[in-house]
């Protein structure tokens, strides 16, 4: 072959070349790839490249991710957050019409494997209740720092105690050593509560027993300073978080309960006058006008202490003579079945809280996609790292005395491998 046939054959091959290339640009994916990476169990920020600087729409997608426990939150705008249970390499788009980025995010395990119940402890303080200075334990001497010490020892890992919340209002701050995924169409947490019963009545009846539900609040830790501080907190919207008339015993409490449900409501516990007599089941001495309260609805009235608990209901440790405590107030819910004072059912919500249905049933699973803002509007989380739960009703079930919240075991589902569908 002399070397004019090879010219010709070189050029041949190149002109093939350069087609095939341009053919391949045609047809396969011609998008610019971006990398970043993040650990597990942690939201990820995506900012949209410079290109989609102008434009007012994005949409962000994921293309393929090696596990579904994952969320990628975005809205339409320019940042987008992601963050997944598991590691590998997630495969994202970013586009605005034809204009599009693929985004390689890799997540690494976490050099400490995150544990998946509650790490900490941030604030503890219950409204009066027949268990507080019991659950945990005062001792003379105690203050807010030993007391909040104390409870974050019950709460906290895996073989968790229980602490009371008391009456309505008081509450307790959970956190998590990592971000707790909000995936999607899944039911992500679980607080631990003391609720046990069965439906009552004919199938499909209302499950009752002793259902005291515990509000919930979420935040993720946004500033990343590892503390609930500046990091704006979101109600889990439960099932009768705006109105009870859902419930299906409803119809029922209605002639007899305040069902009505308050968004802003405020109470103030007074410190009691008295402690003594102090009630045994012996002397079967009670004192109705206990512990005064007043709220911004115009109503008064007392907290009780029953024959069952001769301490002092009122949190030792607090040196004002009043509490005040905010929220969202649930209908009553505790009804009197027998007409004699003696037989109580507290009737469960259909979900959404804590202490409402025994810890291994579904609807004990909170969904982060239930939360809403400060305005009633939904929002979507990627994940939280924080739980705030207070005591939903405030009501007075005779001997069985005050509802109150108890709260043991927070777990995070997704981590446990536990699987609620939502
Ligand atoms: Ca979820
Ligand atoms: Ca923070
Ligand atoms: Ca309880």
């Amino acid at each position: 072959m002399n070397n004019r046939y090879l010219f010709l054959l070189y050029l041949g091959c190149a002109a093939l070349l350069i087609c095939s290339c341009k053919k391949n640009a045609e047809t396969s994916n011609p998008a610019p790839v971006t990398y970043s990476q993040v650990t597990t169990n942690t939201i990820l920020k995506l900012e949209a490249p410079q290109k989609f600087a102008d434009k007012d729409v994005l949409k962000w997608e994921m293309i393929s991710a090696p596990s579904e426990l994952y969320r990628l939150t975005s809205g339409t705008s320019s940042a987008a957050f992601f963050t997944a249970v598991n590691a590998g390499t997630y495969q994202l788009k970013v586009s605005s019409g034809d204009l599009a980025d693929t985004l390689l995010v890799t997540v690494q395990q976490r050099a400490r494997a995150a544990a998946g119940f509650t790490a900490k402890v941030f604030d503890y303080m219950p409204a009066p209740g027949q268990f507080v200075n019991e659950m945990p334990k005062y001792h003379p001497g105690d203050t807010y720092e030993t007391m909040l010490a104390k409870a974050d020892q019950e709460l906290v890992g895996e073989d968790a105690g229980m602490v009371t919340l008391g009456s309505w209002g008081g509450y307790v701050v959970l956190g998590f050593d990592h971000t707790i995924v909000n995936v999607a169409g899944r039911r992500d947490f679980r607080i631990y509560g003391n609720t046990f019963g069965t439906p009552v009545g004919p199938s499909n009846a209302p499950f009752g027993g002793s259902s005291e539900p515990g509000i919930v609040m979420v935040a993720w830790d946004k500033n990343k300073n590892g503390k609930p501080d500046a990091d704006e907190w979101y109600e889990i919207r439960g099932s009768a978080s705006f109105s009870a008339e859902g419930e299906s015993w409803y119809s029922t409490a209605v002639a007899n309960n305040d069902v009505r449900t308050f968004r802003n409501y405020e109470m103030t516990y007074q410190r009691p006058v008295t402690e003594t007599p102090a009630g045994t089941p012996e002397n079967n001495v009670s004192i109705s006008n206990y512990i005064r309260w007043t709220d911004n609805q115009g109503q008064t009235g007392y907290k009780a202490k029953n024959v069952f608990h001769a301490q002092s209901y009122y949190p030792a440790w607090v040196k004002d003579d009043k509490i005040v405590f905010n929220g969202v107030r649930l209908a009553n819910n505790g009804l009197e079945e027998n007409g004699q004072g003696t037989y109580y059912v507290r009737y469960a919500f259909r979900y959404g809280y804590v202490d409402n249905y025994p810890n291994a049933h579904d609807n004990s699973g909170i969904d982060i996609d239930w939360a809403i803002d400060k305005n009633g509007n939904p929002v979507t989380l990627p994940g939280i790292d924080f739980v705030k739960v207070y005591s939903g009703v405030s009501q007075e079930n005779g001997w069985l005395g005050e509802t109150s919240t108890e709260v043991g075991r927070g777990e995070d589902l997704h981590l446990l491998g536990v699987k609620i569908e939502n």
